[in-house]
């Protein structure tokens, strides 16, 4: 059976359900992974900044000279990050992104987190504790910037990522607020369903998107106890039951889930395998197993944060 491929955003947009990720890709990689996912078909592509957007951009240049795709066809989407929180900050991190990644406008531009980092040289600006050094800002007031930028037609939507739900519901309650919000890109997989979150975001029109739906074996801090999801034999079941890669059962659960989902990889196989999923369909008693598999498990606690008056995850959802 064939699948949706995109879901609409509050302004018309269509955006594709599965992009590829590019956090850790590393930029003597990252520009031959994006040119052979779109001549795969990938349209959206999830960068940050802070290490290859440069590269990235290489990329969408090359496949935009060649003619193998028109600019309306991408769906590109970048993030402000934490250091640029304060108003005066926002216009020059999205105009450096815009710059890096050669393009005239961004279809999506969420505020990475709702932590502000004190901005300086150093992206992760930690104290001799460990703990990041934050702002003064607001994200509320971080949001009335990013509204700017859909004003000048810079970023044709703007959201968030890693918001809980008590942090949303304080950007759809700010009096006068002029454009929706339309995605929130948080970590969801087999271990952590985040079933209320979506619920949430769903019921105020607000498309999420998973992120680390693979587990992210390549994250730094891997430890050796923690779980793999692509070695659990209970995915590998229902993969075998439907003659797919463990892989696809993990990105196929998420868009069943009606959510956009983002897996990285730099491995052409592994790009095209993880494209290969709009002919599978989960049975309901596949989703509502792996559902039960949940355990509120972390890649990105982003712990250095946790004392943060703004850290995401104190909160149940
Ligand atoms: P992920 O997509 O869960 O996992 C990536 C890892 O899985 C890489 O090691 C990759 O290896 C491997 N892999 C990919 N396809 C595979 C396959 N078919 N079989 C076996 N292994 C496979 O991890 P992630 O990078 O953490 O998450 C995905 C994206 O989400 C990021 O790249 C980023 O764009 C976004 N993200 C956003 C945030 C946020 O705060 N908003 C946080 C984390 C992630 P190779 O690359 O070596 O092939
Ligand atoms: C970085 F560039 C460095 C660390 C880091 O940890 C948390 C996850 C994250 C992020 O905030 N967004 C990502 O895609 N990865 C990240 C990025």
């Amino acid at each position: 059976m064939s699948q949706k491929r995109h879901v609409e955003l509050f302004n018309g947009a269509k955006m594709p359900l599965l992009g590829l990720g590019t956090w850790k890709s590393s930029p003597g990689q990252v520009t031959e992974a994006v040119k052979v996912a779109i001549d795969l078909g990938y349209r959206h592509i999830d960068c940050q900044v802070y290490q290859n957007e440069k590269e990235v951009g290489a990329a969408l240049q090359e496949k935009l000279k060649e003619q193998v795709v028109k600019r309306h066809e991408f769906f590109i989407v970048s993030k402000l990050w934490c250091m640029f929180h304060d108003k005066s900050l926002g216009k020059g991190a999205f105009q450096k992104t815009l710059s890096d990644l050669q393009l005239d406008y961004l279809d999506l531009y969420p505020i990475h987190w709702p932590t502000g980092f004190k901005h300086g040289d150093d992206y992760f600006p930690l104290d001799a504790a460990g703990s990041v050094v934050p702002s003064d800002t607001d994200f509320v007031d971080t949001w009335m910037a990013m509204e700017e930028l859909v004003d000048e037609g810079l970023g044709k939507a703007i959201g968030i990522s890693n918001f809980n739900h008590l942090q949303i519901e304080r950007i759809l309650n700010k009096p006068g607020l002029k454009y929706k919000l339309a995605v929130n890109q948080i970590e969801c997989h087999l271990y952590l369903t985040q079933e209320k979150l979506i619920q949430y975001c769903h019921s105020k029109g607000i498309v999420v998107t998973a992120y680390s739906p693979l587990g992210s074996p390549d994250r730094p801090w891997a430890k050796p106890e923690d779980p793999s999801f692509l070695e659990d034999p209970r995915i590998k079941a229902i993969a075998d039951k439907n003659n797919k890669a463990t892989a696809q059962v993990l990105i196929q659960f998420p868009m069943q889930r009606k959510l956009v989902v983002v897996p990285k990889s730099v491995t052409p196989e592994r790009i095209a395998e993880n494209f290969q999923v709009f002919d599978i369909e989960l049975s309901s008693e596949d989703i509502a197993t792996v559902l039960s598999y949940n355990r509120n498990w972390r890649v990105c606690a982003s712990v250095s944060c946790a004392i943060h008056k703004d850290y995401p995850f104190h909160a149940e959802f």
